[in-house]
This record gives structure tokens, C-alpha cells and sequence, in this order.
């Protein structure tokens, strides 16, 4: 049986890492990531799993012996001033529901690895779902070179933390696992209209990040007549209109540019450089929606005599869930009292990166409200203990 106050508890303890109120700011390879780590691999080392972090900073908590793993979890790490249950809910639940079997003295068949992933949200170094990529091998081999805002490489971040440096000596083979299984708070509204406490995943969005530069002319904001501009900002910022008229038109779409940084930034200087971020995320036709915004960054910056130069930082495919896995879930829903729907997911998860890499893989919702990446997500202690006493049984049925 799930013990509420205990997941209650830990979910109070957690935001307190990183949290101010009711928001969390607790960045990929960061101290604070690092403390959350501690936190739960304590209790987890408590209950007797074997726990390790691997060269990505992930953490792996290892209950029973030999043979393929059932892996369960989710991300520790959150958007700056994000939620205190988008990731951490699923890692906290994951924890509940393996101790739950220890506590009823389940004969697991399989090994069960909880995982908490390092890095899901990018929110440093743009490069989103990294922990969990990097255990797949599906991370650019130049990765480590990859630099925040204060310079700092993720190379040196990982060193930072007591790593050698090189993500990609976190790789492991998916032929270990026999599963993966992700419980996460929808952070949309459909649950909630719903009046339902949880949903299964069956697909999740496509996702293009992308940094764009465009390069200008700087110029004395007084002194240069508007036809002789080359003006980095202006350009940008048609390109930011661009990218919304075109998800707007197209189903299933969402375009969204969240970061924007100027060069030299002065109020009487025309901008010479701008730098921002692309989130590009369809459910159908993912490679139609970025080429469709490629092409206008293009058309854009030759119309107005600015050079544009495009870095892309993750493409991940549109994905489908394993049809066994997403059986198991239903029915671990259900026996539950849940009629559970299925449900896209407009939000991308580390569970991309097993299922893109032959692991069964599936994913549970729990209701969520306020949105999310926002001080306002919030998720019920019931909801997340039924979410959690279905990943229980689910984990039983799959490990059993
Ligand atoms: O951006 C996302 O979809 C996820 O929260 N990293
Ligand atoms: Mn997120
Ligand atoms: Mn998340």
C-alpha cells in the first residue's frame, strides 16, 4: 500500500531544495540538482538499493538481482522559477512505489532500477533531456563543449560535481532493460476538464530546440537614417512573428521563442547581433512545422540584409509508446478505479529517449493544475498517491 504521508512528506522536503514558496529553481548540473540527488539516493540507500550516479550525473537506485530492469522514474531538475512536481512528482512517486512493494515483501522477479535524470529541462546549456540521451547514446559527440551563460562548459560542470567530464561514458546498453516506465503531471489542462486523476501516455510531440544568431550591423541609433540599417533586432523579431503565424497554422503545432538576448544592447545602438532560442514541437508532420520556420529564418534575414546561422541543439521524432506497456498501464489505471484516457503528450519527457532506443516504454499523468514551468503547477497529494499505487502495480505485473 502507498504510504500517503510518507510521499507527502518527501514532496514538502524536495521543493525545499531550490524552492522559493511555491516555485523552484533547481537547473540541470547544478549544487541544487546535485542535493536533491543526495536526498533521495539517502532514502533509497536506506531501504537497501544499491545506489550509484553515472557520468551524466544520473542517479540509479538498484533493488534485487540479475537479469533485465525494470527502470522507473523521472527528472530532479526544473526550469528557472518552474514547479515544484513537473519531474520531481514522478521521481517521488517511483520511490513510493518500489517501497511500497519492499514494505509488502513482493517477490520481484526483476531487478527495478529507480532513475532520477540529470538535465531533462536544458534549462543551462540548451540541450534539453540530456541525463536520459546521454545513457542512450543519443547525445552530439562535442556535447561537453557546450557552454552556459557564465561560460561554464558541461564538461566542467560534470567535473564540478566529481565526474570525469564525458557524458558519453554514461552509454548503456537498452538491451538491460526489460522496461521503462515515466509517471509525470500532464502540466495541461485535459485531466482537470476531465475530472479525471490520471491519463496514459500513448505519443509524445516531436521537439526541435534550436540558438538562432543573427549578425547586423551595429550603428549610432541617432545618426544612421532607416534605410541604411542592418538591424539584428528588427530582423529577429519578425522571425518571432513568423514562427508564431506558422504553428498557429499548422494542427497539432506549438512554436515558441523563450529566450532573446541583444549585442551590444543600448538604448541608442542598433542592434548588431541577436541571439535566440527555437521550440519547435508537432505531433504530426514535426519535420514539415521546422523546415516550414527554417525557410522563413532564411527569407526573412535576406529581405532585410542580416545574416542568419542556425545551431540546433536536440531533434527528437514524434514518438509512440509501446502498445504492451500502455496495456499494462491502462489496466494498472484501472485497477486503481481510474478510466484512464490516453493521451499526447505536448510536453517532452526523458521516456523519449528508451522508446526511441527499443525499450518498452510508458508513461503515466496525474492531473495537474495552474499550468506549468510556473510557480502555479500544482498536483494533489490523492492524485499522485493513486498515481503512485498504479506505477506499484504496474511495476508488479511487468517485475512479477
Ligand atoms: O520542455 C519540455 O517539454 C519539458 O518540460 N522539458
Ligand atoms: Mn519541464
Ligand atoms: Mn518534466
Amino acid at each position: 500500500m502507498i504510504d500517503r504521508e510518507r510521499l507527502e512528506r518527501r514532496m514538502t522536503e524536495l521543493a525545499r531544495i531550490g524552492g522559493q514558496d511555491t516555485a523552484v529553481s533547481r537547473l540541470g548540473l547544478s549544487a541544487d540538482e546535485q542535493r536533491a540527488r543526495d536526498l533521495v539516493g539517502a532514502w533509497l540507500s536506506k531501504r537497501g538499493a544499491h545506489v550509484r550516479r553515472d557520468a551524466a550525473a544520473n542517479l540509479f537506485a538498484r533493488f534485487g538481482g540479475e537479469g533485465k530492469v525494470i527502470l522507473v522514474g523521472s527528472h530532479l531538475d526544473s526550469v528557472p522559477e518552474g514547479g515544484r512536481f513537473d519531474g520531481a512528482l514522478g521521481v517521488l512517486c517511483a520511490i513510493e512505489a518500489v517501497e511500497s512493494l519492499v514494505d509488502a515483501h513482493v517477490r520481484l522477479r526483476r531487478p527495478v532500477e529507480v532513475v532520477a535524470w540529470a538535465d531533462e529541462e536544458g534549462a543551462r546549456f540548451g540541450v534539453g533531456l540530456f541525463g536520459s540521451a546521454a545513457m542512450f547514446g543519443r547525445l552530439a559527440s562535442s556535447i561537453g563543449d557546450r557552454r552556459d551563460r557564465d561560460g561554464v562548459s558541461i564538461a566542467e560542470a560534470l567535473r564540478a560535481l566529481g565526474e570525469r567530464g564525458d557524458p558519453a561514458a554514461a552509454r548503456r546498453d537498452p538491451a538491460e532493460l526489460a522496461a521503462y516506465l515515466e509517471l509525470h503531471i500532464e502540466q495541461g489542462p485535459r485531466l482537470e476538464r476531465a475530472g479525471l486523476p490520471l491519463g496514459v501516455v500513448s505519443d509524445i510531440v516531436g521537439i526541435y530546440h534550436a540558438r538562432v544568431t543573427i549578425r547586423g550591423r551595429a550603428d549610432h541609433a541617432g545618426a544612421t537614417v532607416m534605410t541604411a540599417r542592418a538591424d539584428a533586432l528588427a530582423a529577429a523579431s519578425e522571425i518571432v512573428l513568423a514562427v508564431e503565424r506558422i504553428a498557429r497554422a499548422r494542427p497539432d503545432s506549438v512554436g515558441t521563442v523563450g529566450e532573446i538576448a541583444v549585442r551590444p544592447g543600448a538604448k541608442n545602438v542598433v542592434p548588431g547581433e541577436s541571439l535566440f532560442s527555437l521550440d519547435l514541437r508537432a505531433a504530426r508532420d514535426h519535420d514539415g512545422l521546422v523546415r516550414e520556420v527554417l525557410t522563413s529564418v532564411t527569407t526573412i534575414a535576406g529581405s532585410r540584409g542580416v545574416e542568419a546561422s542556425v545551431d540546433e541543439l536536440a531533434r527528437v521524432p514524434v514518438t509512440s509508446l509501446d502498445p504492451k506497456i500502455r496495456e499494462v498501464l491502462r489496466h494498472a489505471t484501472r485497477s486503481v478505479g481510474v478510466d484512464a484516457p490516453e493521451l499526447v503528450s505536448g510536453a517532452g519527457h526523458d521516456a523519449q529517449n528508451p522508446a526511441l532506443s527499443g525499450v518498452p516504454t510508458g508513461m503515466i499523468f496525474v492531473r495537474s493544475t495552474g499550468g506549468s514551468h510556473t510557480p502555479r503547477e500544482f498536483a494533489s497529494v490523492d492524485d499522485a498517491a493513486l498515481g503512485a499505487q498504479a506505477l506499484a502495480n504496474a511495476i508488479r505485473e511487468l517485475a512479477s
